[in-house]
């Protein structure tokens, strides 16, 4: 089978981050490989785990909210979500926009194609939305946004799920100051960020007992043996889910069960394990809603509003940028739903 130059390239920044992560001290693999085809329908399958509560919660305060979220953009608004997942949550949107007349693009950007074509299809039924896909990362999707955009159109951008939740400080607000720099004044950004809530529930969202987090996190072992002919043994490392609640994070591991030496070849490596050693895969961290509108006004967004399900524990903030330059410009209002269940 003939390898594309680009599925190459992604294939050497793979070996090379795999090689240069399991070097580190703790060992380390980076939580974006966790996306494969297979990584992708583990995570669907997540989100709808009684334990998991983000996407729900999401789902509701964006049904409850999108007509007041759609309120503060005017004919025409493009509709950009970073991280586009299977679309229900757009098409959530979308069917608020058609009502007002007022959404007519949608811009799709994920790395995974999985992605883009789940969530094309949930937009299908919306007639008169043109929908663009962008296989590409959130950087470059970003700057293509940026540079085809209509004049006449306002950009609302939605970073939804708690993604931002799986970037370490300072790169959390990087991001989001990355985002506000691609914006006009008038634009804006939906942000969708997990609480912290009591430490059982935290962990039974990531350490589900029908083992589906489990596998997830076990997937990127079974990518990198296929991919790079790693020699990992699945049955050799546990999947566990911590608590860091200095970091206010929860932190997804694969340990080591005995001592062990594993050969990458693709990474050209051969990485040593003590028992009980573990790769640190994933962070995910949760955040307080004062804690969320503090690092968007740091990114230089004014926040326009946000809404809190106090039962779930998650907020959707709308972020805006106003025509003076967003982080001087006064407060407005915070609306709370009532709990949702
Ligand atoms: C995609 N991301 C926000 C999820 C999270 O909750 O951090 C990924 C995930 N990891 C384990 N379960 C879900």
């Amino acid at each position: 089978m003939r390898t594309s130059p680009a599925r190459h390239e992604a294939l050497d920044d793979f070996a090379d981050e795999v090689r240069r992560d399991l070097a580190l001290s703790p060992k380390q693999l980076q939580s974006k490989y966790f996306y494969d085809a297979l990584g992708s329908c583990l995570f669907e399958a997540i989100c709808r785990l009684p334990w998991y509560g983000i996407t729900r919660a999401e789902q509701e305060l964006l049904s409850r909210h999108a007509d007041s979220i759609l309120a503060r953009f005017p004919a025409p608004t493009a509709v950009v979500e970073l991280g586009c997942g299977s679309g229900e949550k757009l098409a959530i949107l979308a069917e608020a926009g058609a009502k007002r007349g007022t959404v007519k693009q949608v811009q799709l950007i994920d790395i995974s194609p999985t992605a883009i074509e789940a969530s094309t299809r949930a937009l299908r039924r919306f007639r008169q939305l043109s929908v663009v896909g962008h296989r590409t990362t959130y950087a470059s999707g970003l700057r293509l946004v940026a540079e085809h955009r209509r004049d006449d159109a306002a950009t609302l951008v939605l970073f939804l799920g708690s993604n931002i939740g799986n970037l370490d400080p300072p790169a959390d607000e990087e991001f989001l100051s990355s985002i506000r720099a691609t914006l006009r004044p008038r634009d804006g950004l939906l942000l969708g960020t997990d609480l912290v809530k009591p430490e059982p529930d935290l962990l039974a969202a990531y350490d589900d007992p029908l083992g589906v987090t489990a596998a997830f996190n076990r997937n990127v072992l079974v990518r990198i043996n296929r991919e790079l002919g790693g020699g990992f043994d699945l049955g050799a490392f546990e999947h566990r889910a911590i608590w860091n609640g200095e970091a206010r994070r929860v932190e997804m591991h694969l340990v080591s069960t005995r001592d062990q030496k594993v050969r990458i070849p693709g990474a050209r490596c051969t990485v040593s394990f003590r028992k009980d050693e573990s790769i640190w895969t994933e962070s995910s961290y949760k955040y307080e809603p004062h804690r969320v509108l503090a690092l968007g006004a740091r990114a230089g967004f004014t926040r326009w509003a946000q809404w809190v399900d106090p039962e779930a524990r998650f907020a959707l903030t709308l972020f805006g940028v106003e025509p003076t330059g967003g982080a001087m410009a006064p407060e407005r209002e915070t609306a709370s739903a009532p709990p949702s269940r």
